[in-house]
């Protein structure tokens, strides 16, 4: 048998990772011949509810499950590491301001990079879930000089999927006919999901909508909203399907986008499309042999300049932000 992969899970407790871990445990993170030993980070005081998960983790018997060990100690937690999931962050709670949301996360991404530097295995792959998702990776990568910055992202694959979806019900096509479409900039309200590249069943996608003000109007909006209309909805934030995202985002990382194809990830910029160096932003990527390279070459029309510009200018309004607040 293979030697287990370890897989760390923060914010383990949370409703996120309850959806999450049992899919990692059952394999369909890193695949049906791959064994997984869990470790789950938490705070303190959920250290219980993360021991409750860790039983029904045991109750179902999962074959690839080799083992799982709870702490609330992040050297512990990414002793050897080789995936990591950060999924537990401060949410903004009532009155406070950005600035204070970027600080309370930089009290958590700030140490769990450091962690990551100093335990990790050295093919540690990061993926960041807790918002805000891109800013929490810089600051984590920047507390991790040791390991190469392509290894930390953060997570715009359930935009991606919700905007396949949107486009697959406006189309009548399936999700499957559906290639090449693209998230851009941050994973927030300022998002810019793309469909100019995209392929609807071989045929230009933004052709077979033919209609710019749906777009404009209804899609975009839809996507980037999405999570404020499931809270409004459900009475509670994206779980399942941001789970299922991480699963994909990982999955796709380890195994390959499909030829002629690509998927959304924000990673650490080179320049591309105008993306300041060394912001996580979000791209079109391929993906091979366990590491990603940004989709180059392709036109930016008028509909699509102005919007990826206003997110990516958030982003570096948050880069300043941390940067004054000495968190990078
Ligand atoms: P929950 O509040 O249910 O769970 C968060 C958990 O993190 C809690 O159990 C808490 O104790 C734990 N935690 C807090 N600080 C920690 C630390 N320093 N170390 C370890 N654990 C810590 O939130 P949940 O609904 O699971 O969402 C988690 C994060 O995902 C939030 O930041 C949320 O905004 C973010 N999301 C990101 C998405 C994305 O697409 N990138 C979509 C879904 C989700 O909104």
């Amino acid at each position: 048998p293979r030697t287990p992969v370890t897989v760390t899970v923060t914010g383990a407790a949370g409703q996120i990772g309850y959806a999450l871990l049992f899919r990692v445990a059952s394999g369909q993170l890193l695949g049906p011949d791959t064994p997984v030993r869990l470790r789950l980070l938490e705070i303190t005081p959920a250290l219980s509810a993360a021991e409750g998960t860790a039983m029904e983790l045991d109750d179902c018997a999962f074959p690839l499950l080799a083992g799982i060990d709870i702490t609330d100690d992040p050297a512990t937690a990414f002793d050897g590491t080789n995936v990591a999931l950060l999924v537990g962050a401060r949410p903004r709670t009532k009155g406070m301001e950005r600035g204070d949301l970027l600080e309370a996360n930089g009290g958590i991404f700030k140490p769990q990079g450091r962690a990551i530097n100093d335990h990790a295995a050295d093919d540690v792959k990061v993926l960041v879930v807790g918002n805000p998702a891109n800013t929490n990776a810089l600051i984590a990568r920047a507390a991790a000089p040791d390991v190469p910055a392509e290894r930390f992202t953060a997570m715009t694959r359930l935009d991606h999927n919700r905007a396949l979806t949107q486009l697959a019900r406006k189309t009548g096509a399936s999700v499957s006919d559906i290639r090449r479409l693209t998230i851009w900039g941050n994973h927030s309200a300022t998002q810019y999901p793309d469909i100019f590249h995209a392929e609807v069943a071989g045929k230009n996608a933004a052709e077979a909508v033919g209609d710019e003000t749906w777009l404009a109007e209804e899609f975009i909006p839809t996507v980037a909203k999405r999570g404020a209309a499931i809270i409004e909805a459900r009475g509670a934030s994206s779980a399942a399907s941001a789970a299922n995202a991480a699963v994909d985002h990982v999955h796709t990382w380890v195994h390959g986008t499909p030829e002629g194809d690509w998927t959304s990830m924000a990673v650490v910029s080179d320049g591309s499309y105008g993306v300041p160096e060394g912001l996580i932003s979000s791209f079109p990527v391929t993906t091979a042999n366990g590491s990603w390279q940004i989709v180059q070459g392709l036109e930016i029309n008028e509909f699509s300049r102005p919007r990826i510009d206003a997110s990516v200018q958030e982003l570096i309004d948050e880069r300043e932000a941390v940067s004054g607040l000495g968190l990078i």
